[in-house]
């Protein structure tokens, strides 16, 4: 077993097994092979989590700031140092190529982690003035954190998540997806070489039921999933009983419009990144492009000679672009969306087949897929696809643009490439998504908040917008004067 790890769980500071949990298996998706053998948490194991947390909570609470900024900071100096060994294990979880692991999985989890490092060390409250007597708040840490993850990207998920939670003076619980459960067992051996104290982050495995048991687990006060809109319908459900917390990171079918003036290769760089990275299997990708009719030709014609040059292949090798989906369940989802496409009446520009590679004829590889011609009522222009595939729409004004572009129940992403700088901003403004980027596509620093509006989600993740979902604020009164009682 290539990925082996000590034991399923990572609890108050060390690996933990206990096998009368349901057996589970994480598979690398190019081979079959099953690169590790797990339990899924059993009652008694996610009440020593959350007991651990707690316990844990209650002292790092009580942590000078600049100690537990020191503890982050160490962290994500680790990771970076682990880079490589992280990033292979990450492919081998998720059968997304090194050359994307390398750059865009550990490290953007240390970065956040670096980040939210200098949050804990200068976080304060405020004070109001009130001509006598005063108001002062203290941002309150909400105490024990449960995290759940996908598995498009198991580290970053987990980093993100853990990051602002422990910098504001929580601890967390985290379930990976039973997917990818491999890499946020290593981000908690890290926190605890790092100098956290024991408990403070742990991790527990299973399935949906086990990311329930923990949502309304007594001891939880917030609940952050990052996963599809059903289950976090679910879970928001679940964590209303409690009045826990919540944040919510779903899924969407972001637009991206493209304007007869735009920068026709960088608009082109942003449509093909933003669908193809990760094979598609990215939360805010813009898989509606619109097209301005006046370009559509030129662009669907590059847009395939580019498509062309994507190199598939073993996800180990550093020179390939795009490895397989995530399993054989994902890609026969996948196809089955490709084949709606075609017997509704989108026309296949290029793609829309499983791709031979030598040596590894029944991993589950998609072709970079690009639809033309696609309706706005088509399946695959209203549902969320998770894997290459690339709808084309054209528009001819921006007003139509922007309502078809808003025509969804998702509102994560968007994308507008243009070189008029009002068209820029006015679109950017109209468009209904919790991020819009302007001639770029899928950018997500730490320093921005990232997350959704109508289904696609609530509360924001990175940046100082994550305080709030990760604190809360008690108001102090100051009395100065006496007490006025009229009796
Ligand atoms: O996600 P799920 P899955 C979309 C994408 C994909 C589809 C299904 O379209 O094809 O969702 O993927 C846990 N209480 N996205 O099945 O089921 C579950 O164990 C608590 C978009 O992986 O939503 C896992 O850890 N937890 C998305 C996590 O929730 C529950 C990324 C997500 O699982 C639960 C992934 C419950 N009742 C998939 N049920 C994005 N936004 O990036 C499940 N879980």
């Amino acid at each position: 077993m290539r990925a082996q790890p000590k034991a399923s769980h990572f609890i108050d500071g060390d690996y933990v097994e206990d096998t009368d949990g349901t057996p589970f298996e994480s598979v690398y998706s190019l081979t079959g092979e099953t690169i590790a053998r797990l339990h899924e948490a059993t009652p008694a194991i996610i009440e020593r989590a959350m007991a651990a947390a707690a316990r844990a909570q209650k002292e790092w609470a009580t942590w000078a700031p600049v100690a537990r900024a020191r503890v982050l900071h160490k962290a994500a100096e680790i990771i970076r140092e682990r880079n490589q060994a992280l990033s292979e294990l990450e492919t081998l979880d998720t059968a997304k190529p090194l050359q994307e692991t390398l750059v865009a999985d550990a490290t953007s989890g240390a970065d956040a982690i670096e980040w939210f490092s200098s949050i804990a060390a200068t976080m304060g409250g405020s004070s109001v003035p009130l001509g006598g007597d005063f108001v002062y708040t203290v941002r309150e840490p909400l105490g024990v954190c449960v995290g759940i993850g996908a598995w498009n990207y198991p580290m970053q998920i987990a980093c993100w998540k853990s990051a602002p939670a422990l910098a504001c003076g929580n601890a967390m619980v985290f379930k990976p997806s039973e997917m990818t459960p491999l890499t946020a067992l290593k981000l908690a051996e890290i926190y605890m070489e790092a100098g956290a104290p024991k408990g403070l982050f742990n991790v527990v495995q299973g399935m949906g039921r086990t990311g329930a048991a923990l949502t309304t687990h007594a001891a939880t006060a917030k609940v952050s999933l990052t996963g599809s809109v059903q289950t976090g319908a679910n879970v928001f459900k679940a964590a209303a009983g409690g009045m826990r917390h919540v944040t919510m990171e779903l899924g969407g079918k972001s637009p991206i419009l493209v304007f007869d003036d735009a920068d026709l290769e960088n608009a082109i760089s942003g449509a093909i990144l933003g669908n193809f990275y990760s094979a598609g299997q990215i939360c805010s990708n813009g898989t509606r492009v619109f097209v301005q009719e006046g370009i559509k030709d030129r662009f669907l014609e590059r847009l395939a000679e580019r498509a062309a040059t994507i190199r598939m292949g073993d996800p180990m090798d550093p020179a390939i672009h795009m490895g397989p989906l995530i399993s054989k369940a994902q890609h026969e989802k996948v196809m089955g969306y490709i084949e709606t496409g075609r017997s509704e009446g989108a026309r296949l520009v290029c793609g829309g087949h499983v791709p031979t590679i030598e040596g590894f004829a029944d991993a589950p590889f998609v072709a970079a897929t690009v639809f033309a011609d696609v309706t706005d009522d088509m399946t695959i222009a209203r549902e969320e696809i998770f894997g290459p595939v690339m709808s084309v729409l054209t528009f001819e004004t921006e007003a139509e643009a922007v309502a078809r572009a808003n025509g969804t129940p998702f509102g994560l992403a968007a994308g507008v490439f243009t070189s008029d700088v009002t068209r820029a901003h006015r679109v950017a403004g109209a468009l209904d998504a919790g991020i819009t980027w302007i001639n770029t596509y899928n950018l997500t620093p730490v320093e921005a908040p990232f997350g959704g509006v109508k289904e696609s989600g609530f509360g924001r993740e990175n940046g100082h917008a994550a305080i709030e979902f990760y604190s809360q604020l008690k108001t102090i009164h100051v009395g100065l004067t006496p007490v006025e009682s009229p009796y």
